[in-house]
């Protein structure tokens, strides 16, 4: 009866090996454009909402938590289970404690209901799941991850964290064989790139104190 919730993983991965994490961590410092992009990215438009890890939460500066002018969501086994209560507090409040990717999504869908009947805001604009590597596993696994923000980081770093899916690696025919059946992942075009987060992309590659790295959005064709 409503629109199915779509998903779309925002992510910063090595291009080598897909790592997206040490130490509890990101594996590199000092890439503040590329954080400035998610930032912009996550939080254009209204009602946008952030999916994450507990690990991820712990991760941010206590300063920039929870993130601002976007709903945060965070999951943890050990927040009670069933649907979420909503967080206490104003428009930057939150976050919303959900004990599964699941609960969060049902929270949503609800919320989103709600909306539609007039009776509240927020809740209607895009989900982005923020990581780490076990929630971005998780929403891999349902049909509502529709979408991935990659930026692809070309220098090498040591990661103890790595996204769970190879995007635009050479595949090899063993590898083909066995993903023939699973979700087929393209790469969209600058311009689709574009349009979908609502600024311009660059083509060249970005360098930041001697790090390169590309912006590039990926759609799951199914
Ligand atoms: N995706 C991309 N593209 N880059 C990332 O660095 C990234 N990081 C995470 C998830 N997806 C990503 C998870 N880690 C903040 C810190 C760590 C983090 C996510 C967000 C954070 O503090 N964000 C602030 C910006 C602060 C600033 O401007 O420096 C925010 O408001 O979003």
């Amino acid at each position: 009866t409503s629109a199915p919730l779509e998903l779309t993983l925002v992510v910063a991965a090595t291009a080598r090996d897909m790592g997206i994490g040490a130490n509890g961590g990101l594996p590199w410092t000092g890439l503040r454009k590329e954080m400035a992009y998610f930032a912009r990215v996550t939080k254009r438009g209204d009602g946008n909402v952030v999916i994450m890890g507990r690990k991820t939460w712990d991760s941010i500066p206590p300063k920039f938590r929870p993130l601002r002018g976007r709903l945060n969501v965070v999951i943890s086994r050990s927040f009670p289970p069933g649907l979420p209560k909503d967080p206490a507090g104003g428009p930057d409040a939150g976050p919303v404690e959900a004990s599964s990717l699941e609960t969060a999504l049902e929270y949503l869908r609800q919320k989103k209901a709600v909306e539609s009947t007039g009776t509240t805001a927020n809740g209607g604009g895009r989900v982005f799941v923020i990581g780490g590597a076990q929630i971005y596993a998780a929403a891999l696994g349902l049909a509502e991850a529709r979408r991935v923000l990659l930026t692809r980081v070309m220098s090498d770093f040591s990661c103890d964290t790595f996204f769970p899916l190879a995007l635009g690696s050479p595949t090899s025919a063993e590898e083909a064989e066995k993903t023939a059946s699973a979700p087929k992942w393209v790469q969209r075009s600058r311009a689709e790139h574009a349009a979908w987060i609502g600024e311009e992309v660059p083509e060249e590659v970005q360098t930041e104190n001697g790090t390169e790295y590309e912006f590039q959005m990926w759609e799951r064709v199914d």
